[in-house]
């Protein structure tokens, strides 16, 4: 072997057990990895090009069990979902892989070799963020129980050449940048040359002579598979994300033309291709923009759906001469909100213009197969396309769903005649407005889901009392709850080693890890002075990295001893970040007005928020900009500076949620009631010890049964009160609390700069009208908001209460356990059973 810019370079093939593997072996893979699969100049072993060279030697492990996994599939034939999502907010994987393969002490002590610490390698990493938000960090921690769980299930996405933007905070507020995790090269991805599916758009629908339709013309691209590896922890199966990538082809290149000069012009289906996979939610504001994001959405239903076929076929040949009554009985798709729900047409079409089946054996095999999870009831949220639209660009398409709906009134009318009134709601096509008819997706799903789920269970009776409460009556066991979850691996073990140690100890078991309901047996010593003094040091521990990470990012200084208070999500008003910093801004003005004696009895506080605000959303991006001036006025006011920070954190995102969860103290949840279909990062909090201040709201309500009363800080109006007090506020009857009057005053003041609040402090005022009225019920719920942010400063002056109540936070945790949440879906919605490699 020739010596390379590591050292000796020993191709080792990767053992059966990697667990087996000694340090040494491993480091010669790595150096093999530096050497023979090179990125960069031979003489470089940067910590750049140790993290590539380790990823690619973890790799090799991923690749034995995913190739194990799929012969097993392969042979064994078992039923299988396939879970549709338009976003994965994967993160970085490299803890992840060592630690699901139970090989991190080897990995760590192999790059030492080197002179590497792994924590370093790992944060060379670009988070993988093809996802907004909760949904799709849903979509995450589900493949990783799915894995986990052994179940047969992939994931179908996009492979997004730019994700989520980054977010960076100028004077002016946000702003937003390409994030470019492609940059270089992924190592957690197989390019899957021999997996390629057409992909048609727009053309029209030609009547053959024996009267079948078929869709023709238009422009066809490639859809070509990178599959990414998801191992499971404690197991031998690795399941695949299916990621598709548009593409045209050779022939789609007029080499004429670019001979000619016409550069443009010659490449046009290429720089076609290249648009739909270029950018996570492209902006939708033109109908260049809407046009782009169907095409995404019918992008992924296609080739994914063309794959699903395609294996269906291939795991019994027999099956190609027609055995499709068996294809619900192998296949359960997952449709992950409304955004892949042209997979309905779609697998209708293959299967009557492709495969020759009639119309009622399609139906019936398309109904038995998707399935609809819902995680919003917001009516902005909920999709709607221009049929005018779908009608250019997917012709058969569009006729398929006419005739879905004209086939769903006439069986109201036959079978349901009570409901016909209610048909204009129930129906899919919605025509009311003649100059901008529009399919509504979610009913399309709806109806031809043989399963609707909500995400927690307030979120699911308010699907079934009130956004579907007509559909429930046609079809009463259509719609079932399933509470969201997470994984314990990534949102405990792996990000916070210090407090997993210490439950491993006190559980005498590890096993926590995958049977999250063992936290419970941490009641039992909740009391234990012990316990309190390691718990208390972890927590001590991880708000000191906090603290690190918030001056390099931020330059702020803040106190690890102050009550570390954090509210991180997507910028959004009916999540009410605006609460907080009011909240923030009164109790700044109450220091202010204090005695330095007086102010001494304060429980000091670091308020912490971070979010990314979408790029056209002008309200969310001005309460960015708020905190940021707020924190800028108080982190430099020497006077209150002791007792109180604000610190805005940039660019949130999954790596930067792994060092501020573990260091939280207080988390705040505190969306107005009804609105939040279920939160994940408040079960994330909990599951670290961090008390939450939140509303009655999503899964919050789930959370304080789990881990008690005493342990949660509870306030403001419920879910069934809200409509009303939207319409005494209309009848003006709303009377201001003094305290919320204050804090907006302070602002309008100029306290915080001259930047121009008004349009924000305006949507607080008023009884009504756009933009007006406050909608999301600040105002109303500001005074026992501040009543409960009282409670708790009270609380964490009594530190024996407040370990207490940390520790009770984690013991509750365990049903939010994404575990916990797959294995309902597989028995109760997909019918998949377990399916372990030998
Ligand atoms: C979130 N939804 C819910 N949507 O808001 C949250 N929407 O309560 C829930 O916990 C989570 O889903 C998981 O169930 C989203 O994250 C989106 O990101 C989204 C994206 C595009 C269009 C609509």
């Amino acid at each position: 072997m020739p010596e390379s810019k590591c050292g000796a370079a020993e191709k080792v093939k990767p053992a059966a057990n990697p667990g087996a593997e000694k340090p040494a072996d491993i480091a010669g893979n790595i150096s093999y990895h530096a050497t023979y699969s090179p990125h960069f100049a031979p003489l470089d072993f940067g910590p750049e090009q140790a993290f590539y060279a380790t990823a690619e030697s973890v790799r090799d492990h991923l690749i034995q069990r995913w190739n194990e996994t799929y012969l097993h599939f392969h042979k064994t034939d078992p039923k299988q979902t396939y879970y549709l999502s338009m976003e994965y907010l994967q993160g970085r994987a490299l803890t992840n892989a060592v630690g699901n393969l139970g090989i991190t002490g080897a990995y760590a002590e192999a790059v030492k070799k080197f002179g590497y610490e792994l924590e370093a390698l790992v944060a060379e990493e670009k988070d993988a963020a093809l996802g907004n938000g909760g949904l799709g960090r849903l979509a995450s921690c589900f493949l990783d129980s799915m894995a986990t769980l052994n179940l047969p299930a992939w994931g179908y996405g996009l492979r997004y050449r730019y994700g989520l933007f980054k977010q960076r905070i100028s004077p002016e507020g946000q702003e937003e940048y390409a994030e470019d995790w492609l940059d270089k090269f992924t190592p957690w991805e197989i390019p899957r040359h021999d997996v390629v599916f057409p992909v048609r758009f727009f053309g029209h629908v030609e009547i053959l002579p024996d009267g079948t339709r078929k869709w023709v013309g238009g422009e066809v691209m490639k859809a070509l598979a990178y599959d990414v590896p998801i191992p499971g922890y404690k197991t031998k199966n690795a399941i695949s994300l299916r990621l598709w990538e548009a593409k045209a082809t050779a022939e789609d290149f007029n080499l004429f033309q670019f001979n000619d000069g016409q550069y443009e012009s010659s490449a046009q289906l290429h720089s076609r291709a290249q648009q739909i996979c270029a950018v996570l939610y492209p902006g939708d504001a033109t109908e260049e923009g809407k046009l782009l994001r169907l095409k995404q959405q019918f992008f992924l239903c296609s080739a994914s759906l063309q794959d699903m076929i395609a294996r269906f076929k291939e795991r019994k040949p027999d099956r190609a001469s027609g055995k499709w009554s068996e294809f619900p009985t192998k296949v359960a798709v997952q449709m992950n909100d409304t955004h892949p729900t042209l997979a309905i047409p779609e697998l209708m079409r293959l299967l009557m213009d492709e495969e020759g089946l009639g119309w009622d054996e399609a139906w019936d095999i398309t109904y038995r197969t998707v399935s609809y999870t819902n995680h919003t009831v917001l009516p902005e949220a909920l999709e709607k396309w221009s049929q005018i639209v779908m009608r250019k660009l997917l012709p058969r398409h569009m006729e398929i769903i006419e005739e879905i709906d004209k086939r769903f009134r006439e069986m109201v009318i036959s079978s349901h005649k009570e409901m016909e009134g209610k048909i204009d709601s129930m129906k899919v096509l919605d025509s009311s407005n003649p100059q901008k008819p529009v399919v509504r997706m979610a009913n399309l799903c709806v109806v031809s889901s043989h399963t609707v789920n909500g995400v927690a269970e307030l979120h699911s009776n308010i699907l079934k009392q009130e956004l579907f409460a007509d559909y429930v009556s046609i079809w009463p066991n259509k719609f079932q709850n399933k509470t969201n979850g997470i994984t314990p691996r990534r949102w405990l073990k792996f990000c916070n080693p210090e407090l997993s140690e210490i439950v491993t100890k006190w559980l005498k078991t590890d096993q926590w890890t995958s049977n999250l309901d063992l936290l419970t047996g941490l009641r039992k010593f909740a009391d234990d002075e012990k316990l309190h003094a390691e718990w208390a040091s972890a927590k001590l521990a991880s708000k000191k990295r906090l603290a690190k990470y918030v001056l390099d990012v931020t330059g702020v200084t803040i106190d690890p001893n102050s009550l570390f208070d954090i509210q991180i999500k997507r910028i959004h008003e009916y999540k009410r970040q605006l609460l907080n910093i009011l909240g923030a801004v009164y109790r700044y003005k109450k220091l202010k007005e204090m005695s330095a004696e007086e102010r001494q009895k304060v429980t000091p506080r670091t308020v912490m928020l971070g979010g990314k605000a979408f790029a056209t959303y002008t309200n969310a991006k001005r309460i960015v900009k708020l905190v940021n001036d707020v924190g800028a006025v108080v982190n430099n006011d020497p006077d209150v500076n002791k007792y109180l920070k604000v610190v805005f954190i940039p660019n949130y995102n999954v790596s930067v949620a792994e060092v501020l969860i573990p260091g939280s103290e207080l988390s705040q949840h505190i969306s107005t009631a009804g609105m939040e279909a279920s939160g994940t990062s408040n079960m994330k909090f909990s599951l670290n010890g961090c008390v939450i201040i939140g509303t009655l709201d999503g899964a919050n309500v789930e959370i304080r049964e789990e881990v008690g009363e005493d342990n949660f800080f509870l306030f403001g109006a419920k879910a069934d009160q809200i409509a009303g007090l939207r319409k005494d506020r209309e009848n003006g009857l709303f009377k201001p609390d003094p305290r919320f009057e204050e804090a907006k005053q302070l602002i309008r003041s100029g306290a915080f700069g001259t930047y121009d609040y008004e349009p924000l402090l305006d949507s607080l005022e008023g009884n009504s009208g756009f933009g007006r009225g406050d909608y999301f019920l600040v105002g109303y719920d500001f005074p026992s908001y501040i009543d409960a942010q009282s409670r708790v400063d009270e609380a964490y002056k009594d530190k024996k209460k407040w370990i207490k109540m940390s520790i009770l936070n984690t013991a509750g945790s365990g049903k939010f356990s994404s575990d916990r949440t797959i294995a309902q879906y597989a028995k109760e919605i997909w019918d998949i059973k377990p399916s372990p490699i030998a």
